[in-house]
């Protein structure tokens, strides 16, 4: 059968182009269309700038495709906040091809399946792994099978949905076909991605092209906040299985850098230490990171995987405080927290710790408790931000059954303009203070001691961007702590215009050093200078061409200040 594949844009219906992480699920069913002798296209406007509005553009691309195409089912996922994304696509998709089966995946099914499928309304919606249901569904769509033995179906009989009971999961993740990027756009993904992430997530790529693989699928903990979109069981690949993919997907995208998505990689010691050998035997240059637990993190651990092409890890630090760490039962402890910073210093390599407020245990004390940890250990990357309560959580349930999620319709619809719920019972004012104001503190107290101040040097560009098919800014930077000198490249789409490349300048920019793993703060409007530079790379010239002298400076430029935009 033609298969078309939609995948959400990210933030819709902002019609900014979004080229942030790449969603690999999809990829995973494009692979197993591919592989059961499908014909796959995608529809991916994550990456189209236009002047058009996000729904105009949607609607653009799917008749181009579907009238191009002439699909014979199209297929969608998401995550929950992709709601109105989807509810969008699957509208656009009844109108202009009113005969065409839809089915619907991903997180946002898995985790509240009737709710979804009744409201939203495609044909057939799956929970969890798609691989192999989606494969079977086809298959009975074609021959008219029954729809009745598919594992984690959900679809229509005589006007009523029928959820199927869920498909057994096994610890052992299968070995799925190969997941498909070719039909996804991962090429202008590469292109379009002003890789502001990849900078803070890898942190040293002077052009970095990065690629996603899974060693396992969901986790052994449950933490109140989480949902496992892919099943309540954790289910780990063979090490071998996943170099063998790496080395192939390296020969066909030539990517230089790499995330691993599991929620948890390190939950065995002798799996990421197999995993470090196996990169060191790869010899192919390439750097990685990935999520940990705080128990698992120890110096020599870290040192094997800085050794293996790892500069920089995640852990899911959430909260300073006892009290709120056991209410999350996130199962660890402040001291254990403490410890895991200590080891990371020691063995050199970068932190990106992430705290989140609003665990409804939460109080003024247990706010400022984290804030004042965060500020002792301003020399990592942590983000601070407010709980998401989100289907499939303890936390969801809890806040709809008190009437902090009034109306489940209204959560899904308005979920794109990041609405704060309050589980707490902190006042929202109080509490929107006292974050916003460990946020600013954090990103202040880093830039001064960190960067002893900075002025961004920008060199206007010369020509017209529009000559040109990719243009860049380029940091050059010397790291305050080590003395190392570093280019760092941001890429813009041929469409940028001048004043937009510089007006992004005015954000401020986590740097991390490339040999000490050090973050620096970059901030506009302060007194040291790092030279940035515009440049322009030619239809015909595959290196840098020169600039014209000329600088703008951002002593005056307007800072960004964390925003906690709608509240309850
Ligand atoms: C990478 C990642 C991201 C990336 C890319 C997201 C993406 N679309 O893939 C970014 C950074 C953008 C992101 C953002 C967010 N994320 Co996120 N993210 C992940 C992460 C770490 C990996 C996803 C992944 O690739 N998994 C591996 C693949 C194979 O699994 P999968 O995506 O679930 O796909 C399978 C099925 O779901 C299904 N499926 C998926 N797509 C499709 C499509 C079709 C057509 C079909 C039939 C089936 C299907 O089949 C796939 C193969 O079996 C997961 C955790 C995890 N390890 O899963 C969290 C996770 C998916 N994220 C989560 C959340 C909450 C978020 C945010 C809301 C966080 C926030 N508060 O901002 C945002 C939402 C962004 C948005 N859409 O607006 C939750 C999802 C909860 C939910 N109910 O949906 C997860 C599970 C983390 C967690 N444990 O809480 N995220
Ligand atoms: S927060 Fe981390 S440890 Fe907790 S359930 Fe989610 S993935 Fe597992």
């Amino acid at each position: 059968m033609r298969v078309l594949l939609i995948i959400p844009k990210f933030f819709y219906p902002d019609a900014a182009p979004v080229p942030e992480l790449f969603p690999q699920g999809v990829a995973y069913v494009a692979g197993a269309l591919l592989a059961a002798g499908h014909d796959v296209t995608g529809c991916n406007i994550s990456y189209t700038r236009t002047k058009e509005s996000a729904p105009e553009l949607l609607r653009r691309a799917l008749s181009r495709k579907i009238a191009a195409f002439q699909p014979q089912a199209i297929a969608l996922g998401g995550l929950t906040p992709d709601y109105l994304f989807i509810s969008d696509a699957i509208m656009i998709c009844r109108d202009l091809a009113p005969d065409v089966p839809v089915i619907l995946g991903g997180g946002i099914v898995t985790a509240d399946q009737e709710f979804i499928f009744s409201n939203l309304r495609p044909d057939f919606a799956i929970a969890g792994e798609a691989e192999i249901p989606i494969v079977e569904l086809l298959a009975a769509i074609e021959t008219g099978g029954d729809m009745g033995t598919i594992g984690g179906l959900a679809f229509w009989r005589n006007g009523g949905p029928v959820l199927n009971p869920a498909r057994p999961e096994s610890k052992i993740l299968p070995e799925y076909a190969l997941p498909n990027y070719d039909v996804l756009d991962i090429e202008e993904f590469f292109q379009a991605s002003s890789h502001y992430d990849a900078d803070s997530v890898m942190c040293f790529h002077p052009r970095p092209r990065l690629f996603t693989f899974s060693a396992g699928r969901s986790c052994p903990f449950r933490c109140t906040f989480c949902f496992h979109s892919n099943g309540s069981i954790y289910k780990q690949r063979k090490i071998s299985k996943v170099l063998e993919e790496i080395a192939h997907f390296k020969e066909k995208h030539d990517f230089n850098c790499f995330i691993m998505y599991d929620e948890l990689f390190s939950v065995n010691e002798a799996r990421v230490r197999e995993f470090c050998d196996g990169m060191r035997a790869l010899k192919m240059d390439l750097k990685w990171t990935c999520s940990m637990r705080v128990p698992d993190v120890t110096e020599d651990l870290l040192r094997d995987m800085k050794d293996a092409g790892c500069p920089s890890i995640a852990l899911g630090l959430e909260s300073a405080s006892n009290v709120i760490l056991t209410s999350m039962q996130k199962k660890i402890t402040r001291k254990q927290i403490e410890a895991a910073v200590t080891a990371v210093e020691a063995s050199g390599i970068g932190l990106r710790g992430a705290f989140i407020f609003g665990d409804p245990a939460e109080t003024p004390e247990t706010m400022k408790e984290t804030i004042n940890f965060i500020l002792d250990n301003k020399r990592h990357i942590f983000s601070l931000g407010p709980i998401l309560p989100t289907p499939g959580t303890s936390l969801f349930n809890n806040a709809l059954s008190k009437n902090i999620i009034p109306s489940k319709k209204e959560y899904y619809e308005t979920l794109h303009q990041g609405v704060f719920y309050n589980m707490t019972s902190i006042p929202t004012d109080q509490f929107v203070t006292l974050l916003r104001g460990g946020s600013d503190a954090f990103s202040d107290t880093m830039s001064l001691g960190h960067t002893e101040d900075l002025l961004f040097l920008v060199n206007r560009p010369a020509r017209d961007l529009d000559e040109y098919p990719r243009a860049s800014i380029v940091f050059k930077i010397q790291c305050p702590y080590c003395g190392e000198k570093m280019d760092r490249i941001y890429n813009y789409p041929k469409e940028a215009n001048v004043d937009e490349l510089i007006s992004s300048l005015n954000d401020k920019r986590y740097l991390t050093c490339s040999s000490c793993s050090r973050v620096m703060i970059a901030k506009p409007g302060s007194h040291k200078s790092i030279i940035v530079n515009v440049v322009f790379e030619g239809r015909d010239v595959p290196t840098y061409q020169s600039l014209e002298k000329g600088y703008l400076d951002f002593t005056s430029a307007a800072q960004k200040s964390t925003p906690i935009e709608n509240s309850r």
